[in-house]
């Protein structure tokens, strides 16, 4: 080991003096700022054209993510009663914080769509109602109950009204959310899009009892969900982007969509070049300069990658990260003011889902805090690489099947050795 360290150092001096002397040949061993005019390969090109900073400390949209548990929630001894996800994005309104999110509390924890009941949730967002809470400092939060309601039969979310987001537009509060009409998990996980308006954060809110974002058409990738829906206000409009779970079960394609009104409660038209991302689950996006950035968290090809789209609509990677926060709702000081120049987050609230275990099943909101703003510069939150446990490895064990399938495979070795 100490050999091969002195070996590579002792190549190293010797490369940096022949870059010094600009005698050498090859790739220099200072890593250019800006792309060397020299002949490259696939990966060292994309380096400087595909990314802002050749290094990941010099990429503004490259974080490590940090996790902090949250005060003022209980959970029930995190029996399965009472769950809290699907946060929204973080707002600062009459001097603090303010977040809203599903909340469940039934009897039982979810049972499945088989066993489900006027009562008994099929899911973790079965039954469900849109809570919200305050912070004066965004770590220790305090409950202020139901802002959005189950509305009654026949209404738009009659069974579960969930995965709430927040848009302020001209003075007034608008949350969007799904809105469930059959028990989550009958048929897949089908819903539309609602929303409810009110004139101050702490409500009252009013249901539009309509459905805001429908379902595409019969064949097309939204025809069955619209999911997480999440305003932003970019050149003047109202960009609201969602997630649909296209393909079918059990090998879903959960892409996003984007969907823009000059009138919060619609007509919202959706874009013509939807889907606009082509990974991710719940949707996670903020202004950032002129463009708009998303964090495409746990699925699909482009998982955990931070993507940005100069115009809302064409987005591509712009890094790739680790222990990307799921659901994340995200503090965006300039989520609703339609400047340029926007500077990005430092952190929000998220969700960890099947918090305790399957029996239990329940979700817990939890603070993440990142670097990608402008305005911080944080180098510990600028390294790559997150150092887990042997234990964190461990758990992600081999199922039965996969252990039968290497007990066959040592067989077959055995076997074609002794012919
Ligand atoms: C979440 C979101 C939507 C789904 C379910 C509850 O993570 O994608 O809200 O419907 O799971």
């Amino acid at each position: 080991m100490k050999a091969a360290w002195l070996w590579s150092m002792a190549v190293a001096v010797a490369a940096g003096a022949a870059a010094e002397e600009g005698s050498m040949q090859g790739f220099p061993f200072v890593l250019p700022k800006q792309k060397p005019d020299m002949p490259l390969s696939e990966a060292m090109e994309r380096l400087y054209t595909d990314y802002r900073a050749p290094r990941p400390e010099d990429n503004e949209l490259f974080t490590q993510f940090k996790y902090t548990e949250l005060k003022g929630f209980d959970y029930h001894d995190g029996d399965g009663t009472i769950t809290r996800r699907d946060p929204s994005k973080v707002i600062f309104a009459k001097g603090k914080y303010y977040v809203w999110y599903t909340h469940r509390n039934t009897p039982t924890p979810p049972k499945g769509p088989q066993k489900c009941s006027d009562t008994i949730p099929s899911t973790d967002w079965d039954l469900c109602d849109i809570w919200y809470a305050t912070s004066n400092d965004g770590f220790t939060w305090e409950e202020q109950g139901v802002a959005v309601p189950r509305p009654p039969k026949p209404n738009v979310g009659w069974r579960s009204v969930c995965t709430s987001d927040i848009l302020v537009w001209k003075g007034k509060y608008y949350l969007y959310y799904q809105g469930f009409m059959e028990a989550s998990g009958k048929r897949g996980d089908y819903c539309p899009v609602t929303a409810s308006w009110a004139d101050s954060p702490d409500g009252p809110w009013t249901p539009c009892n309509k459905v805001v974002i429908p379902n595409g058409p019969e064949g097309a990738w939204d025809q069955y969900t619209i999911h997480d829906p999440y305003p932003l206000v970019y050149n003047g409009r109202i960009y609201l982007y969602y997630k649909a779970d296209a393909d079918g079960a059990p090998n879903l394609v959960r892409m996003q969509g984007l969907a823009i009104a000059d009138d919060p409660l619609g007509p919202f038209e959706k874009h013509p070049l939807n889907p606009v991302i082509n990974s991710g689950h719940e949707t996670t996006l903020f202004p950032f300069e002129d463009g708009i950035a998303a964090l495409v968290i746990h699925d699909g090809t482009e998982h955990y990658t931070v993507q940005f789209a100069k115009d809302g609509v064409n987005f591509s990677i712009a890094s790739i990260v680790d222990l990307m926060p799921r659901a994340a709702g995200p503090f965006i000081p300039d989520a609703f003011v339609d400047a340029k120049g926007r500077r990005g987050i430092t952190w929000g609230i998220s969700h960890f889902t099947n918090a305790t275990t399957w029996e239990h099943n329940h979700s817990i909101l939890a603070r993440f805090d990142c670097d990608l703003s402008l305005d911080v510069d944080d180098p510990v939150l600028k390294r790559t690489g997150t150092y887990h446990r042997p234990d964190v490895y461990y758990r992600q064990g081999l199922t039965g099947e996969q252990r039968k399938r290497i007990g066959e495979e040592n067989q077959r070795f055995k076997a074609a050795q002794k012919r």
